[in-house]
């Protein structure tokens, strides 16, 4: 009853901000992504009869409430399941954690597919997308490589869908991730999507727009139309910050080479190299890429002042199960 995964983080080229049911934690609006290939989170889960409760390990650091949202989403996998034993968990990352470079979904990603092959439960994708997306929305589009995207539930529904839109070597893009600031977010991207419902003017804007963006970010990736896709992907990051921007008291994500960094991207397209750029519920700048772009994206964004380190990947697969017995 033990197994490992390792599972990437994904990032939003539509953004999900805002929640449907925070109880269920059913998102607003939905979402498109892409699977990063160069970070990851690897994560062994065993359930042991003799346990008591739960033992998590997340980076060295065992307890706190990011240990209990992993319990929690134990709990959830054994309500599916019938599984009823304990398990230990132990879990670690190969780049900085809250900071806006998605860790919560790789980990929880990596954890439902471990959870899984420990148990020998065979769920399927989709259902393990839903678990994870339990207990941190975007972690429900690391359960797919390549391009994804994610619907909230519609009347009728129970729960988010999920469809796969072009596996990774279908639409090979490189990412440049520009550091500006490891160190932890101010606000949490929970806290900072409850925040903007309750008290932004432009919520219900965001919220009514959704579905415009993700046709029309899909009707790119079909199309592999790149100056397409970096419209609406630069409309959606520029508006939820916009978002958060707007509530009260306002969230700001940036740091001054965040910005800068914005505008060093959008002098690169200008200049006719394939690149555009998103920011999540951070300070870090991801700098989506046509390969052959990708070098002299790194090469100015390295330049930046204030960049503290340069992250290079392409896209990355659905989560796999490295050891499993
Ligand atoms: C996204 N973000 O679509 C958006 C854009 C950050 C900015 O999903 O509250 O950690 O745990 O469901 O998944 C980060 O939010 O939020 C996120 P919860 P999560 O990637």
């Amino acid at each position: 009853m033990r197994a490992t995964a390792v599972a990437h983080p994904n990032i939003a080229l539509v953004k999900y901000w805002g929640k449907q049911d925070s109880r269920r934690n059913l998102p607003a609006v939905g979402s498109l992504s892409i699977t990063l290939d160069g970070l990851h989170t690897r994560t062994g889960v065993a359930f042991e009869d003799g346990l008591d409760a739960d033992a998590v390990t997340l980076d060295g650091a065992s307890g706190g409430p990011a240990g209990e949202r992993v319990i929690a989403c134990l709990d959830r996998f054994r309500e599916r399941t019938g599984i009823v034993a304990r398990a230990r968990v132990e879990s670690a990352s190969n780049f900085p954690v809250a900071a806006g470079l998605a860790s919560s979904a790789s980990g929880f990603a990596a954890l439902v597919a471990a959870a899984d092959a420990a148990a020998g439960t065979g769920l399927d994708r989709k259902t393990l997308a839903r678990l994870a997306g339990a207990a941190s929305g975007s972690a429900a589009r690391s359960l797919f490589g390549g391009f994804v995207r994610l619907d909230p539930p519609v009347a009728g529904e129970a729960d988010i869908s999920l469809t796969h839109l072009a596996a990774p070597d279908e639409w090979p893009l490189s990412v440049v991730i520009a550091v500006t600031d490891p160190g932890p977010k101010p606000v949490g991207s929970t806290a900072g999507m409850l925040a903007s419902e309750a008290t932004s003017p432009y919520y219900g804007a965001w919220v009514g727009g959704q579905g415009a963006d993700l046709d029309e970010a899909a009707a790119a990736v079909a199309g592999r139309d790149f100056e397409r896709l970096a419209a609406v992907s630069e409309y959606s990051c520029l508006k939820m910050h916009a978002l958060t921007l707007s509530a009260r008291p306002g969230i700001l994500y940036w740091k001054p080479a965040t910005l800068a960094c914005l505008q060093a991207v959008r002098a690169l397209r200008a200049a006719g190299h394939g690149t555009f750029f998103t920011v999540d519920a951070g300070p870090q700048v991801k700098a989506v890429c046509l390969p052959d772009a990708a070098e002299t994206v790194a090469d100015a964004l390295a330049a930046v002042p204030g960049v503290t380190g340069l992250l290079r990947t392409g896209l990355g697969r659905a989560p796999e199960i490295m050891e499993s017995r």
